[in-house]
């Protein structure tokens, strides 16, 4: 079951549910927004019943997806994989044994990413900082949470990071993590699947340039060091989300050292249970 939200015509914004890769099924009759099912005790036997009421359905191609957020706080999960701790212990210098320690520690590396309303959507712009010069997406599978802390579902999201500022010195993190058009999400939300089933998926990230991939990269949710509950239960301690919130769970891949992003750069994340993230890079 995959959750969307969408623009119908100009304002109109729809909660839905795809309903194949070229229909979406319009909610809005019958629910105010995705935040009112994710909160629902019991959302699988809610939307299936949404499902077999018979309301309006359009072609995905006459309306515009939007990122599947309303509310929630968006926050991220670090050095998760191994990939992602080997490559920033290397980028860095003074600060590298700082991604050893929290990739083995008990306590996760947990940050803010961005508020609901600056988050970029499907075939929207995603940002690379005009005073960075080592920009990089971060392809990551994103857990969507209710207030009441349950994992309801899973989305994509793209970390956008400025890799030489993260590596210049680890107290810039805020900067190389949080700016314009920074974080994405979509295109949609896959609910009523498990952990377990969400750990057989594989991550893909696909980077066009004037038409040509320059850089291809795969990994395995499986590869992830840290159980979503962990991540889930460290993200509400001591701090309520009174709309739910959607946590980023890091990268496993990462593109070489020479590369970096330039504007008009297409990236394309896919991950299988959920579909494909596409936006266009541009300067912020
Ligand atoms: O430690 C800095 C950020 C790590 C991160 O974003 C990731 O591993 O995905
Ligand atoms: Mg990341």
């Amino acid at each position: 079951m995959k959750l969307c939200r969408f623009e119908l015509h100009a304002g109109r914004i729809c909660p839905g549910v795809l309903v194949d890769d070229a229909t979406v099924l319009d909610l809005s009759s019958e629910v105010e927004n995705l935040t009112c099912l994710l909160e629902a005790a019991d959302l699988r036997s809610r939307v299936g019943a949404l499902i077999k009421q018979g309301l309006p359905r359009h072609a995905l191609s006459a309306v515009r997806l939007l990122a599947p957020v309303e509310h929630q706080e968006v926050w991220a999960a670090g050095v998760t994989y191994l990939r992602s701790k080997k490559a920033r212990m290397e980028e860095s210098d003074f600060s590298a044994t700082a991604y050893d320690k929290v990739y083995a520690a008990a306590r996760p590396e947990l940050f803010f990413k961005s508020l609901p309303e600056k988050v970029a959507g499907p075939d929207d712009t995603v940002g690379i900082r005009a005073d960075a010069q080592w920009s990089v997406p971060e392809p990551e599978l994103a857990l969507v949470i209710n207030s009441r802390g349950e994992l309801v579902g899973f989305t994509i999201g793209n970390d956008m990071s400025s890799r030489d500022l993260e590596g210049e010195n680890l107290l810039y993190l805020p900067q190389a993590k949080i700016y314009e058009h920074s974080c994405a999400l979509g295109p949609c939300i896959t609910v009523a699947t498990s952990e377990t089933e969400a750990r057989t998926w594989t991550i893909r990230l696909t980077i066009t340039r004037n038409g040509q991939p320059v850089f291809q990269g795969e990994t395995a949710v499986s590869q992830i060091k840290r159980g979503f509950t962990e991540l889930v239960d460290y993200l509400y301690r001591s701090q309520r989300f009174p709309h739910g919130v959607i946590l980023l769970t890091g990268t496993g891949i990462v593109p070489p050292d020479d590369f970096t992003l330039r504007p008009n750069d297409q990236t394309a994340i896919s991950i299988s249970g959920v579909g494909t993230l596409t936006n266009v890079v541009a300067t912020v």
